[in-house]
C-alpha cells in the first residue's frame, strides 16, 4: 500500500512554497477550535480556501470595528494574513475595546506616551520628558518561578528548564486571557531586533494592552512597521502581553495568576497579569529566549552582552561582555572615555575575517541604584535634563525622582512601590520597606547619551576582537585574566561564570550560583548543546575574539572590597592593548595575568593614580585553593547535566592538576612574582 501523506504535512510545504509559511500555526488553530473545518489528504487547496473563507467570517469584520477604518488600513497595507490572524486571533480571545495599530510615525509614538499618562500607567516628574511608572509591590523583578516553556511531547529540553506541557499551558494561558482586555486598549507595534535591514536582524509583533509596555518598547526598539510592509511574507516573533486587572494603583492585581509562557515551538510567547519590564517587554529577554534557539539553528549567537568601543592608540577596538543582571554590565560599557554600543543583548555573527555583533536595541532599560554624578556622569546627565526617561519603582517627592545611592539627599516621605510611603513603613511581614526598589530602572534612548557610538546603527554590526565575562566573586578570581585560548575561555571562564544572586530576579540575595555566559536565566536549549555550539563557532574564522574574565567585587579577608570602582577603566585599555598583542603575559594555572610593569603606567595614563607593587599584589595573587574549589563544584554540577561535552570536564581537570601541583610547589594563596621567569 503506497504511503498516505500526513495531511498536515502536505498544507505546510504548500502554504511554505506559496510563502505563508507563519499561517500552518493558524490553520492547526483553526482545527482545534472548527468543527465546520475538515481536512482532505488529497486537496490542500480545499483546505486552503475553507480557511480564508473562516477568516472572513470571524477576524475581519472584528477587527474592522475594533480598530477603526485608520487602524484596520494600517493592517491591511501589509498584505500579511498570518499577521491579520494572529491579531485577529487574540483580538477575538482578549476582547480590548479598541485596537491601536502603531506605524513607524512620530505621532504614534507620542500618541503611545500620552496615553501612558492619561491612563495612569506613568505620571509626569519635574523635568520635561520625563515620567515614572510603578509596578506593584510583589512585580519588581523578573519572576523565574512563573516563567516556563511550553514543550510539546517531541522536545527535549533536558534538566535545569522549568517546563510545562504545551497543550496545558496554551489551555491555561487562554483561560487567563480570555476577556482580559475588556474595557482596555489593545496595542499594536511593529519592531526590529537589530537595525533596520540588517542580515541579522529579528522581526517582531508585541500586542499589549499596557500603555507603559508600548512607550518602553518605542525607547528601547527600532520602529519597523514600514519594514513589515515592504516585506509581506517577513517571518517574526511573536508577544502577547497583558498587565491584566489593575488596582487602584493601576498596577497588576492578580498576582497569583502571573504567567509568562514561551512556546518555542511557534516563536510566541505569553506574559499575563504583570507589568515589570523584564516580564513584559517581549524583545527584551522574552525574545533572548526566542532567539538563542533560532541562532543554534542557524549557527550564531544571541548573548546577553554588552558591546563597547575601547580607544587604543589612534583606534577604536570593539568588545563584547556578559555578566549576569547587576554585577556591572552598564556600568563597564558606559566607562569614561569609551563608547557603548549597547548595553544588554549582542547577537554574534561570523563574518569572513572575524566575529561581528549588532547591538538588537537603541535603547537602555538600566538599574539606577547607585548612579551618581561621580560614578555615572553621562547616565547623570541624562536623568537630570529634559528628554524623554521612564523611571520605575524610585521613589518621587514633589514630583522629583530619588533612588539608591543617587549622593541625594533622601526626603522623609513620598510615593515609591509600595504607594505612600514614609521612613520606617513598613510592610505586612514587619520589613521595613526601602524607600526606592533596589532593582527600580531607568528607561532611555542610547542616542541622548554623548558616549553612544554610531556604529549601533550599523547593519552589519561592529568587528569584535574581545570577550569579557564576569561575575559577582568575592573570593575566587583575579580582577583581571585572559583565557589560555578559546575553548579555555568559553569552558573556565563563559561556562564557568558563577555569580552571587542580586536583586535582578525574586528571591534570596547573595548564593553563589553557576550562571553560564551569564545567559543562564535566558537559555531555550540544553545546556550541553549550547555549550558545544560556543566551543565549536569559531571554527575557520581567521581572527577570533580572545576570551578574557573580570571581577569587580574581590575582597579581602576582612570583607572589603580591594578594587576600585574605576579600575575597570584601566582593565578595558590593557584588553585593548592585549588584543593588538602591545602588553605581555604571565601564564598561571587558571590563565594570563597581566605584569604590574604594564598596569602601572595604564594607572598613571587613565586614573591618574599611581598603582603600586603591594595593590598588584594583592589583586593578583592567585587564589588557588579557591580556584581549584570552583573547579571542583563545576564540575559536579556539570555532571549532573546530560550531553555536556567531554571537552568540559577533560579541560576542568586539567585546570585542576595544574592549581593542584601549584598548591603543592607554593602553598594555597600564591603571589603573582612566583609565575615571573
Ligand atoms: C536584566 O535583569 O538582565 C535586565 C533587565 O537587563 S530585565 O529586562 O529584567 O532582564
Ligand atoms: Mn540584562
Amino acid at each position: 500500500m503506497p504511503d498516505i501523506p500526513n495531511p498536515l504535512t502536505a498544507v505546510k510545504s504548500l502554504l511554505h512554497s506559496r510563502g505563508y509559511g507563519n499561517h500552518f500555526h493558524y490553520l492547526k488553530f483553526l482545527l482545534t477550535i472548527s468543527d465546520k473545518i475538515t481536512l482532505k489528504n488529497d486537496n490542500p487547496d480545499t483546505f486552503i480556501n475553507q480557511q480564508k473563507a473562516l477568516i472572513g467570517m470571524t477576524s475581519i469584520p472584528l477587527m474592522k470595528k475594533k480598530c477603526g477604518p485608520r487602524g484596520f488600513q494600517t493592517l491591511a497595507d501589509l498584505r500579511n494574513p498570518a499577521l491579520m490572524e494572529f491579531i485577529g486571533r487574540y483580538a477575538r480571545l482578549c476582547e480590548p475595546d479598541t485596537i491601536f495599530v502603531r506605524t513607524d510615525a512620530p505621532e504614534d509614538a507620542h500618541y503611545i506616551r500620552e496615553q501612558a499618562l492619561l491612563q495612569g500607567e506613568e505620571y509626569p516628574l519635574t523635568l520635561k520628558g520625563h515620567t515614572v511608572h510603578f509596578d506593584g509591590y510583589y512585580d519588581q523583578a523578573r519572576d523565574k518561578k512563573n516563567t516556563q516553556f511550553l514543550v510539546p511531547p517531541e522536545m527535549t529540553l533536558g534538566s535545569g528548564f522549568n517546563t510545562l506541557e504545551k497543550e496545558q499551558g496554551i489551555t491555561e494561558i487562554h483561560s487567563l486571557l480570555q476577556g482580559i482586555m475588556k474595557g482596555k486598549k489593545l496595542y499594536v507595534l511593529f519592531l526590529a531586533l537589530g537595525p533596520l535591514a540588517s542580515p541579522f536582524s529579528i522581526y517582531a509583533v508585541q500586542l499589549t494592552d499596557s500603555a507603559y509596555v508600548a512607550h518602553s518598547e518605542d525607547i528601547l526598539y527600532r520602529p519597523a512597521y514600514e519594514w513589515f510592509k515592504a516585506h509581506p511574507s517577513l517571518p517574526f516573533f511573536r508577544y502577547v502581553h497583558s498587565a491584566g486587572v489593575l488596582d487602584e494603583r493601576n498596577t497588576s492585581a492578580h498576582r497569583d495568576r502571573r504567567r509568562i509562557y514561551i512556546d518555542l515551538e511557534d516563536d510566541l510567547v505569553f506574559s499575563v497579569n504583570t507589568q515589570y519590564a523584564g516580564n513584559t517587554v517581549g524583545l527584551k529577554k522574552l525574545a533572548l529566549r526566542l532567539a538563542i534557539q533560532k541562532a543554534q539553528q542557524e549557527d550564531w549567537l544571541a548573548e546577553h552582552m554588552f558591546i563597547m568601543g575601547v580607544h587604543g592608540d589612534g583606534r577604536r577596538t570593539y568588545f563584547t561582555g556578559a555578566f549576569p543582571s547587576a554585577c556591572g554590565k552598564t556600568s563597564t560599557c558606559m566607562v569614561e572615555g569609551e563608547r557603548i554600543v549597547g548595553d544588554d543583548i549582542a547577537y554574534l555573527h561570523k563574518g569572513s575575517d572575524g566575529v561581528y555583533a549588532i547591538n538588537v536595541e537603541r535603547g537602555i532599560l538600566g538599574i539606577i541604584r547607585d548612579v551618581n554624578s561621580e560614578d555615572d556622569p553621562l547616565i547623570w546627565e541624562v536623568l537630570n535634563s529634559p528628554g524623554e526617561v521612564i523611571f520605575s519603582n524610585i521613589l518621587v517627592t514633589d514630583n522629583i525622582p530619588y533612588w539608591q545611592g543617587d549622593g541625594k539627599e533622601l526626603p522623609e516621605s513620598g510615593t515609591n512601590f509600595s504607594g505612600s510611603w514614609y521612613r520606617g513603613k513598613t510592610d505586612s511581614q514587619g520589613h521595613e520597606i526601602p524607600f526606592a526598589h533596589p532593582n527600580a530602572r531607568y528607561t532611555l534612548r542610547l542616542d541622548t547619551l554623548k558616549n553612544h557610538d554610531p556604529a549601533y546603527e550599523d547593519p552589519e554590526g561592529v568587528k569584535i576582537k574581545g570577550i569579557i565575562y564576569g561575575g559577582r566573586d568575592s573570593d575566587t578570581w583575579p580582577p583581571l585574566f585572559q583565557s589560555f585560548d578559546w575553548i579555555h575561555g568559553v569552558i573556565t571562564m563563559a561556562a564557568s561564570l558563577e555569580s552571587e544572586t542580586t536583586s535582578a530576579t525574586l528571591g534570596k540575595e547573595g548564593v553563589k550560583e553557576l550562571n553560564p555566559m551569564a545567559n543562564r536565566d535566558f537559555l531555550s536549549i540544553p545546556l550541553g548543546k549550547y555549550i558545544e555550539h560556543h566551543l565549536s563557532f569559531i571554527q575557520g574564522i581567521e581572527d577570533p575574539p580572545i576570551i578574557f574574565g573580570v571581577n569587580y567585587f574581590q575582597k579581602n579577608e576582612q570583607g572589603e572590597y580591594i578594587t576600585s570602582i574605576h579600575d575597570k577603566q584601566v582593565w578595558l585599555k590593557w584588553m585593548e592593548h592585549r588584543v593588538h598583542g602591545e602588553v605581555h603575559i604571565l601564564p598561571t594555572p587558571i590563565g594570563y595575568f597581566p605584569l604590574y610593569e604594564e598596569l602601572h603606567p595604564l594607572f598613571e595614563q587613565v586614573l591618574h593614580t599611581s598603582y603600586s607593587y603591594e595593590q598588584y599584589e594583592t589583586h593578583f595573587t592567585l587564589r588557588a585553593q579557591e580556584n581549584l574549589q570552583k573547579m571542583e563544584r563545576i564540575q559536579k554540577i556539570y555532571a549532573s547535566f546530560d550531553h555536556i561535552p567531554g571537552s568540559v570536564f577533560s579541560v576542568l581537570t586539567d585546570q585542576k592538576q595544574r592549581l593542584i601541583t601549584a598548591i603543592d610547589h607554593h602553598g594555597p594563596s600564591i603571589p603573582p612574582s612566583v609565575w615571573v621567569q
